[in-house]
């Protein structure tokens, strides 16, 4: 076989476009493909939902690659067990209740299942505002190349319609804070009203709060992972991970009646 760049070059161009044109109107946009974001992406696409995650880095998976202080494994909690026993990633007992993972299984098994479950993941591709109608619900975002911001080049983005948007960014609750910034009078339920902050570690506290935490904070818009205990002031919890895991789950639970409610 005789091999053309240009065939390459359209074969690229061509299929690289009629996947991202799939993407521009969708049920749930979620920004951020940690753990949090893929496991309600998951969720989300078996449920049968148009979803796509728009992840700012090259790779999915957030901050699971590096375990704890790099060393690459992650604890999980008995509640979260089945989350990754569903995606065929193996868990080591260790005392009564906990479970470690091999932190680089646990986010390849993760991907594959999120892809396998036909949602969209866009990579480089960072969620920098949101779209706004109906003068207060969350319409979709707007994402521009990782690259452009980078080169600090004046690069105008684009958007993408969503009925749902999930802030899954992790510590920087960027979505909750875009709207909070540019959305004067949004006001979110949490005791200020605003993105309250991060409070110290308390793994217990932090795991516990985190389901509590993930829910619609503005019409359209929901959070999960510790973007969501970011919003709400409570705990980090270091490197377990059965909150992220069941945060996502309950992001997708959360979007799903929202999508209802949006139906009806
Ligand atoms: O940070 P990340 O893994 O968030 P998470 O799902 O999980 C938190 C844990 O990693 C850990 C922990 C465990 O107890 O506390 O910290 O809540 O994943 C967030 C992802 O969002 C991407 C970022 O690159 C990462 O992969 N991200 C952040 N801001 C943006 C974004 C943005 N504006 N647009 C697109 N992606």
């Amino acid at each position: 076989m005789k091999l053309e760049e240009t065939k390459i070059t359209v074969a690229i161009i061509e299929r690289f476009m009629h996947d991202f044109l799939d993407s521009a109107e969708l049920d749930v946009a979620i920004a951020g493909g940690g753990s949090s974001g893929m496991t309600a992406a998951r969720y989300l696409a078996k449920a049968g939902t148009k979803v796509a995650i728009f992840e700012r880095n090259l790779h999915v998976g957030g901050g699971m690659w590096g375990g704890g202080i790099l060393f690459p494994r992650v604890v999980i909690q008995e509640e979260a067990k089945e989350i990754l026993g569903e995606v065929g990633v193996k868990l080591k007992p260790c005392g009564s209740g906990y479970y470690t993972a091999d932190s680089v299984e646990a986010v390849c098994k993760c991907t594959s299942a999120t892809v396998d479950a036909e949602a969209r993941v866009m990579i480089g591709l960072m969620v920098e505002d949101v779209m706004i109608r109906e003068k207060d619900r969350i319409a979709g975002v707007v994402v521009n190349w990782k690259a452009v911001e980078l080169s600090g080049l004046h690069v105008d983005p684009i958007g993408i319609s969503a009925k749902v948007v999930i802030d899954a960014t992790g510590h920087d609750a960027a979505i909750a804070r875009t709207v909070q910034r540019k959305i004067p009078g949004a006001k979110f339920p949490t005791s200020t009203g605003g993105v309250v902050g991060e409070k110290p570690m308390w793994a217990d506290m932090g795991e516990k709060e985190i389901i509590r935490n993930t829910q619609e904070i503005y019409p359209g818009l929901i959070v999960t992972g510790m973007a969501a205990n970011t919003v709400f002031g409570s705990p980090r919890m270091g490197a377990i991970f059965g909150g992220m895991l069941m945060s996502g789950r309950r992001a997708a639970e959360v979007a799903l009646r929202s999508l209802r409610k949006k139906r009806a």
